[in-house]
C-alpha cells in the first residue's frame, strides 16, 4: 500500500493506523500546491480532487476520503478491531463520528490554513464557529470511556488527534475541554501515534 500524505494534513490519521497495524507501506508525500509528489507524480492523476489523503493499494486501485481510507484500514486489519463490524449499530455510531469530524470539525478548521492573514472580524467568527465545533465533539466523547466510542481505540480517535492537534498550529488552547486534553494526551501516548508524529517530522 502507498499513501499519499502530507506532514501533520489529515492523511497522519491513515498513517497513523498503519503504524497501529503495523502494515508494510511506503510513504509519498505530496506538495498540494504544485500538485506533484516527491517522486515527481502528477498528483491529480492519483486524486483528480488534488487532496490527500490517497491510499493506493497493491492492485492500482485508489482510495480517497478520510471516511472511506479509514473505514478500508479498519476492514483490512480486522483482528485489531479498530472499526466494529459492518452492519452492526455500533459501525453506524462510527461513522456517525467520522462524519461529524470530516464534515463539521475539519472544515471549522479549514479557513486557519487557507494561507493570508483573516480581517479581525472573519477571525473572530470563524474562532467562534471552530469553538463551538470543539464543544460538540467534547459533548460526544463519552464521560467515563477513554476513546470516543468507548472503551476501544478505533480510526475515529486517530483522526480526532489529527484534527484537534491543529490547535496547536492555530495557538487555540484546548483547556476550556479538559476532558479533550486528556483524550489528546492519551492518544498522543500511544507508541503508534509516536512513531507517525516522528515520521511526519512532529515530534516535540
Ligand atoms: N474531503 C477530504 C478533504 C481532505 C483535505 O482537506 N485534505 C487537505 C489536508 S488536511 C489537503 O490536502 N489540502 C490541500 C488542498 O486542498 O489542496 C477528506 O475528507 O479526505
Amino acid at each position: 500500500m502507498q499513501l499519499f500524505y502530507k506532514p501533520g494534513a489529515c492523511s497522519m490519521a491513515a498513517h497513523i493506523i498503519l503504524n497501529e497495524a503495523g502494515a508494510e507501506h511506503r510513504l509519498e508525500k505530496v506538495d498540494t500546491d504544485k500538485g506533484v509528489t516527491e517522486t515527481g507524480l502528477t498528483y491529480r492523476d492519483v486524486n483528480p480532487r488534488g487532496y490527500v489523503p490517497a491510499l493506493r493499494l497493491d492492485d492500482g486501485d485508489v482510495i480517497t476520503e478520510n471516511a472511506a481510507v479509514l473505514q478500508f484500514l479498519g476492514d483490512r486489519f480486522a483482528d485489531l478491531a479498530l472499526v466494529p463490524v459492518a452492519g452492526t449499530i455500533d459501525r453506524v455510531r462510527l461513522q456517525e463520528v467520522l462524519s461529524f469530524l470530516s464534515s463539521e470539525l475539519h472544515i471549522a478548521f479549514g479557513p486557519f490554513f487557507s494561507g493570508g492573514e483573516m480581517p479581525e472580524e472573519k477571525k473572530q467568527a470563524t474562532t467562534d464557529r471552530l469553538t463551538r465545533k470543539i464543544a460538540q465533539f467534547d459533548g460526544m466523547m463519552p464521560d467515563d470511556a477513554p476513546f470516543v466510542l468507548g472503551d476501544r481505540f478505533s480510526v475515529a480517535d486517530a483522526y480526532a488527534f489529527v484534527i484537534l492537534n491543529w490547535s496547536n498550529f492555530i495557538g487555540l488552547p484546548l483547556s476550556p475541554w479538559p476532558k479533550l486534553e486528556a483524550y489528546m494526551a492519551r492518544i498522543a501516548a500511544r507508541p503508534a501515534v509516536q512513531q507517525t508524529l516522528q515520521q511526519e517530522g512532529l515530534a516535540a
